[in-house]
């Protein structure tokens, strides 16, 4: 896998030849956590592009392009060890100084072992319950276990297994999913309290043990407890998205026949932010039914039709548009149609 895999054409092959080219994709990719997000995650999201570049904002990100390079962050999603002679290996199989690289044998991922203090960081609350998101690049069967850094931790200097609670605060094996795998929009899923008394910075590290191989996947989440509700900050030129923002739909009718008609929405960021990620949903009418869609995945539950945003054009830098399209056995445009960022 060369560092043109995330690009926008291989996304959109990906997406079009699902299971085919995916059964052929590099065993390299598996998953990375994005709620609360890893260094991996944040890092593409703070510097994907519209076309398809990443070019990281946040000096910490920056500064693990300087150490390994672009090609961790077009693989975000491939923080792995398979040396193991089993799964699921943390002390003295991990070496001091590199827990967020995983010591990954797939890729050099050692600029995410950089100590800083600008790392993206989601704001949290203590004891609080919130759902994780693990993303499914790949699926696999096995255990995600949690660590939590003990208090007085220094993050001024390498995390160590010294510094970690090594007893996990949560554990989940073969959570449910949503999503078909190869997609940023597809997870696994588990909701989980958060440790309690714990105030200020520290680092979740998640292991994900596969249980039909010795391969395990690695990932450190900068955390804050601050009471927070999710928010990530350091990502992104213009500061934190904010959780959820609308955005704008507008449905157009583009051919009719009888008995159907093909329509093109078109999907605008109204916000001064860029936006990660859309959906679109609206009623449809009485009988009803999408045949097709196209540059969006579709879900039709009842009259609700649902449409979230491709790998390609989930990205909406602030004002920019983009389009889908789809067929119906209607010729009906819906009276009112939503949009939700992310
Ligand atoms: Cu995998």
């Amino acid at each position: 896998m060369t560092r043109r895999h995330g690009t926008r054409a291989i996304l959109a092959a990906l997406a079009a030849l699902g299971a085919v080219l995916l059964s052929a994709a590099p065993a390299q990719a598996h998953g990375a956590m994005t709620v609360a997000g890893s260094r991996t995650f944040l890092c593409y999201e703070d510097g994907i592009t519209s076309t398809g570049q990443i070019i990281p904002q946040n000096p910490a990100c920056q500064a693990a392009v300087a150490k390994s390079g672009t090609t961790p962050l077009y693989n975000w999603f491939a923080v792995g060890n398979r040396s193991g002679a089993t799964s699921g290996g943390t002390v003295g199989f991990i070496p001091d100084g590199k827990l967020c690289s995983g010591n990954s044998n797939y890729y050099d991922f050692s600029g995410f072992d950089v100590v800083s203090d600008s790392w993206p960081k989601t704001h949290l609350t203590s004891g609080a319950t919130i759902q994780f998101r693990y993303n499914k690049w790949a699926a696999h069967p096995g255990t995600f276990r949690l660590y939590i850094t003990k208090d007085g931790w220094d993050p001024s200097k390498p995390l160590t297994w010294a510094d970690m609670n090594t007893t996990p605060f949560f554990s989940a094996t073969d959570p449910p999913s949503v999503g078909n795998p190869g997609s940023i929009n597809s997870y696994y899923y588990w909701n989980a309290p958060l440790p309690a008394n714990k105030t200020g910075y520290h680092m979740i590290y998640s292991v994900w043990a596969r249980s039909d191989s010795s391969e395990t996947f690695y990932g450190c989440s900068d955390v804050v407890f601050d009471g927070g509700n999710g928010q990530v900050t350091g990502i992104g030129s213009s500061g934190p998205p904010p959780t959820t923002t609308p955005c704008a739909a507008t449905y157009a009718i583009t051919s009719t026949w009888p008995g159907g008609s093909q329509a093109q929405v078109t999907v605008t960021n109204p916000t001064t932010s860029t936006q990660y990620g859309w959906t679109v949903s609206w009623v449809l009418a009485n009988g009803e039914t999408i045949n097709s869609a196209w540059n969006g995945t579709v879900a039709q539950a009842g009259s609700l039709a649902t449409v979230t945003s491709a790998d390609w054009n989930r990205v909406l830098p602030a004002g920019s548009s983009t389009t889908f399209g789809l067929t119906t056995n209607s010729t009906t445009v819906p009276t009112s149609i939503s949009c939700q960022s992310p």
